[in-house]
């Protein structure tokens, strides 16, 4: 066994038989694949442990030198949420109304027929947003630079996300750029950087999501010739 020089202790992940692999392969997959982004929301009341245990799958995310560098803000209150929603509407006004997006992404946007109306913001039980952490301020009072922040943001987020659907909750990966005013807003220090903005709730009984197909697997994937 290999000699230490910090503490390390055993990992046996759990093992399968090959056609229990592959029948719980298949299940997350058909499980994965049922979930879709949301902009139609209840204002049905969701218990704020499911938000913290959809953090706490977030916070299992591989990253870079385990630096975890990632914080999740939770808003519960509606006068919080309507502060978001105001500023979110008066970026997304400049970015669809006033030419921000630009024709191209405006054209490739027409098929989930979004526009600058996110009262959805006002109607979820929770909003979540995710700071990205570029250095971490330590007990002693220094900053820790953190590596690879994006990567490991964005792994966090997946889980997030994943964790949500398998509670039967929805959400939205939601950007409404610039998202200086989630700082303020949130009350945040400047060494976090807003990354994604999460409402968090049941879809609406009405809901409806853009008929989408995901790409297959043969566009998804490649497989690299051994060297000849
Ligand atoms: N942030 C805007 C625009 C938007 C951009 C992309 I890329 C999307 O996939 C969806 C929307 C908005 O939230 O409306």
């Amino acid at each position: 066994m290999r000699q230490h020089t910090h503490p390390f202790v055993p990992y046996r992940p759990e093992r399968y038989d090959e056609a229990e692999m592959l029948r719980r392969g298949r299940d997350f997959v058909s499980f994965v694949d049922r979930r879709r982004s949301v902009r139609s929301f209840s204002d049905e009341p969701v218990p704020r442990e499911c938000v913290d245990l959809a953090i706490a799958a977030a916070n299992t995310a591989p990253s870079g030198a385990h630096f975890q560098p990632w914080k999740f803000a939770v808003i519960g209150d509606a006068e919080t949420k309507h502060r978001i929603r105001v500023a979110a509407e008066a970026e997304e006004r400049v970015n669809y109304e006033g030419g921000r997006i630009p024709p191209e992404w405006r054209a490739a946007l027409a098929r989930l027929e979004t526009d600058s109306d996110k009262s959805f913001l006002d109607v979820v039980p929770w909003i979540v947003v995710c700071f990205a952490e570029k250095s971490t301020a330590m007990p002693d009072g220094s900053l820790r630079k953190n590596y690879y922040v994006n990567e490991s943001v964005g792994i966090a987020c997946g889980l997030f996300i994943t964790a949500l659907h398998a509670m039967g909750l929805s959400t939205l990966t939601h950007t409404p750029n610039p998202m200086a005013f989630l700082t303020r807003i949130c009350e945040r220090p400047g060494n976090e950087r807003p990354y994604i903005l999460f409402p968090v709730g049941y879809a609406s009984p009405d809901c409806e999501v853009p008929d989408l197909a995901r790409k297959p697997l043969a566009e998804a994937s490649t497989t690299v010739p051994p060297p000849s």
